[in-house]
């Protein structure tokens, strides 16, 4: 397994939107395997193919405490959304910024499983948030677009200062 590069904000390649996995194979298991080591890495929950510039449709996640609980999702669909809550997110390519997003309360979803199996399953909570979350990546959207355009031009400046200092 290898860690990945997890691109920034504003880093337009977080905008391609991310293509469907015809065959889930070895490749497939490849890559999963690198996402996982990196979300890992970066004390994340979970983490899109797309933030490591892959444009196809699979996420990792991981809920549990001992971080011992690794699940991909290829190719995840939500069926289903019922209610909404805010609760706070944060994004390993909006580092250093946090803020209250409003999204669908309880979700059931399908995705494919690293065997090519169809699983279908529901979700409420931070699983239904992260979920969601994660489907907006490969479809290039992110948690920020949901606020306000001055809030965006906040975090924009901020992020930029911090690539600055990093890039020195
Ligand atoms: O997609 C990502 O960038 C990973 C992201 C997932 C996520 C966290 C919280 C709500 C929705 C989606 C993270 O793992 S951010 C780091 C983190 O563990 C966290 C940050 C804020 C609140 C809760 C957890
Ligand atoms: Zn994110």
């Amino acid at each position: 397994m290898s860690r990945l590069t997890v691109l920034h904000f504003p880093d337009p390649r977080l905008r391609k939107k991310a293509r469907p996995v015809a065959v889930v194979d070895a490749g497939t298991r490849q890559l999963a395997g690198d996402m996982l080591e990196t979300m890992y890495a970066e004390n994340g929950i979970g983490l899109a193919a797309t933030q490591v510039n892959v444009q196809q449709r699979v996420v990792v996640m991981d809920l549990s405490k001992e971080r011992n609980e690794p699940l991909t999702l290829v190719n995840p669909v939500v069926t289903q959304k019922t209610g909404t809550e805010e609760m706070e997110e944060g994004c390993l390519s909006v580092p250093g910024y946090t803020d209250l997003v409003r999204r669908a309360e309880k979700i059931a979803y399908r995705y494919l499983d690293l065997d090519g199996e169809e699983v279908a399953a529901q979700a409420d909570g931070l699983r239904a948030v992260c979920i969601q979350h994660e489907i907006d990546h490969l479809d290039g959207k992110l948690f920020i677009d949901y606020l306000s355009p001055i809030k965006k031009q906040r975090v924009r400046k901020k992020i930029e200062k911090q690539n600055k200092t990093r890039a020195l």
